[in-house]
């Protein structure tokens, strides 16, 4: 009778020990999933005329890529030079940047001066 209650103790330790090794397990594919999202390149669609995001907030060294949906052609031009201008972007065409200096950067499209955008860097 002894030995049953020590061997089902013994369960009890056992289960409790796989329990925590699973929720150990999800946490680390949780983290894992966070750093991917992370390490993502932050992108604006061109659509529509319009730049979507309309603002978008990163990270000093991540990359932003800009791609255009548009059939139209589409430029990413920053205001006061703050970063190479791109050239005349096809559809499907992608241009990308490595973000600077913390600030904020706007910038528009030389072909339709209207479409303006903001990029937020942060530290
Ligand atoms: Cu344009």
């Amino acid at each position: 009778m002894k030995t049953l209650t020590q061997r089902n103790k013994k369960m009890v330790l056992l289960c409790a020990i796989s329990f925590l090794n699973l929720s150990i397990f999800a946490l680390a594919g949780e983290m894992k999933e966070a750093d991917t999202t992370g390490n993502q390149q932050n992108r604006i669609e061109i659509k529509d005329f319009a730049f979507n995001p309309q603002t978008l907030t990163v990270k000093s060294g991540e990359k932003i890529t800009w791609i255009n949906r548009d059939e139209e052609p589409h430029t990413v031009v920053s205001v006061g030079k703050k970063f190479k201008k791109s050239t005349a972007l096809d559809t499907d065409q992608e241009f990308t940047i490595t973000a600077g200096a913390p600030g904020t950067y706007t910038y528009f499209c030389s072909v339709h001066p209207k479409m303006t955008g903001t990029i937020v860097v942060e530290k």
